[in-house]
């Protein structure tokens, strides 16, 4: 259905997988649609519980195609109608997702893994601020997560040198959630993928919700829309399957509703 991407749903995970390995899975248009749709869809189908991200070939993905940018391109234009969007989708998205990142993850391929909740990195993946070293400043919400993740310091470092990083590296500047060898990448990526589709999923999504509130409000104004957001879970199966289930010594069996 999809041209540069593989969409796939097996047992409440979906997975997107950058499909052109032959530049690392660098973005062009059709992708950037492509996957704006994929995540969408995957928003809709309840039968969705986790999306996760990764790439074909030895590539998470290589950021924008520079063989599409020359001097008639609006980069701006292009960021409010392409990537903003895409990364809006992702960052809308009440469901867990996960960057399984199995190669270099560059320019605005790191800023898509950055834009995940979970980040798996392979050991033989790394991660470059690249747009520095083409003269641009890093975009699709990078210093915004990159702040987030790492502080001022270390974003100013990363975007301002635009070296590479590797998995270890990522590890100890907390980039990244884990650091998973080649033998097991794909066992291991397919456990933690599965668990979150099993956990309450309604929950994370409001989880993901308050989060974001909390740098913006203040705690008066935090504390009413904690108190929604708790109301709604208050009122899931998956809650009331919870309870009784720790009343009965019993390991719970969440259904995402
Ligand atoms: C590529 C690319 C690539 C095309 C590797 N494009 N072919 C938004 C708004 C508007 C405009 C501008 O951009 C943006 C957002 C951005 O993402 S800007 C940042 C764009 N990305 C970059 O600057 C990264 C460019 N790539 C690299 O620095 C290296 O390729 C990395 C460090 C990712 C990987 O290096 P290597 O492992 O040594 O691989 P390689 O360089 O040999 O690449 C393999 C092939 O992939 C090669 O093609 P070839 O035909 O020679 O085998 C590259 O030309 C191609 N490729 N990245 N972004």
């Amino acid at each position: 259905m999809y041209e540069t991407i593989q969409y796939l749903v097996v047992d409440g995970v979906a997975t997107i997988e950058l499909s052109r390995p032959d530049k690392l899975n660098a973005f062009n248009r059709t992708m950037i649609a492509e996957i704006t749709a994929a995540v969408k869809e995957a928003g809709k189908d309840n039968n969705v519980r986790c999306l996760m991200f990764t790439g074909a070939g030895r590539g998470f993905s290589s950021g924008q195609d520079l063989a599409d940018v020359d001097e008639n391109m609006d980069h701006g234009q292009v960021l409010r109608e392409q990537y903003g969007p895409m990364m809006k989708s992702i960052m809308n998205l009440e469901k867990p997702v996960v960057a399984a990142v199995n190669g270099v993850a560059a320019g605005a391929g790191f800023s898509l893994a950055l834009a995940c909740d979970f980040r798996l990195a392979s050991e033989k993946s790394s991660y470059i601020n690249a747009f520095i070293n083409i003269g641009l400043i890093p975009d699709s919400g990078n210093l915004y997560f990159l702040q987030n993740l790492v502080g001022y310091a270390k974003a100013v470092e990363i975007s301002v040198l635009g070296e590479k990083i590797s998995a270890e590296k990522a590890k100890e500047l907390g980039l990244v959630t884990k650091v998973i060898g080649t033998e097991n990448w794909e066992e291991e990526v397919s456990q933690f993928t599965g668990y979150l589709a099993k956990l309450p999923t309604k929950a994370i999504g409001l989880i993901k919700r308050n989060l974001k509130h909390a740098d913006t409000l203040s705690f008066e104004e935090f504390l009413e829309v904690e108190a929604q957001g708790q109301r709604i879970a208050g009122l899931t199966k998956d809650h009331q399957e919870g309870v009784q289930a720790f009343i009965e010594k019993r390991k719970p069996v969440f259904m995402g509703n």
